[in-house]
This record gives C-alpha cells, sequence and structure tokens, in this order.
C-alpha cells in the first residue's frame, strides 16, 4: 500500500533526513521518498498505520498536516 503524507516543518536536507529516518524506522515500511520543496512524503509498505506515521514524523519535531 502507499500513502501520501503532507509533512510541516522541513526546511533543508537534514530535515528530510530525519523525517525518512523516523517513517523507515516503522515495521513494515519499505519506502519512503521526500519531496522536499512541496513537503510531501511518499510512504511504500504493508499494514501502515497513519498513527504510527503521525507519531514518528511527530517525534522527529515535524509535523503531519494531512495523509491520504
Ligand atoms: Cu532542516
Amino acid at each position: 500500500m502507499k500513502k501520501i503524507l503532507l509533512v510541516e516543518g522541513m526546511s533543508c536536507g537534514h530535515c528530510e533526513m530525519a523525517v525518512k529516518k523516523a517513517i523507515t524506522s516503522i515495521d513494515g515500511i519499505s519506502e519512503v521518498i521526500v519531496d522536499l520543496k512541496s513537503g510531501k512524503v511518499t510512504v511504500i509498505g504493508e499494514n501502515i498505520n497513519d498513527d504510527n506515521l503521525k507519531e514518528a514524523v511527530d517525534d522527529a519535531g515535524y509535523s503531519v498536516v494531512t495523509i491520504e
């Protein structure tokens, strides 16, 4: 399955890597693609839980605006 997140607060390559690392650490996630400019994060994996995604991004210091 695939989810598209809109993440607020990313401003540089460090932010991009932090979000990518946080989401990749969740069980079942196989791929995370971050578009820094738009804040769009594409997540690919199995049994992806929206709350887990929000929590991981929050813990990294950023916030999820929408998940679709
Ligand atoms: Cu940054």
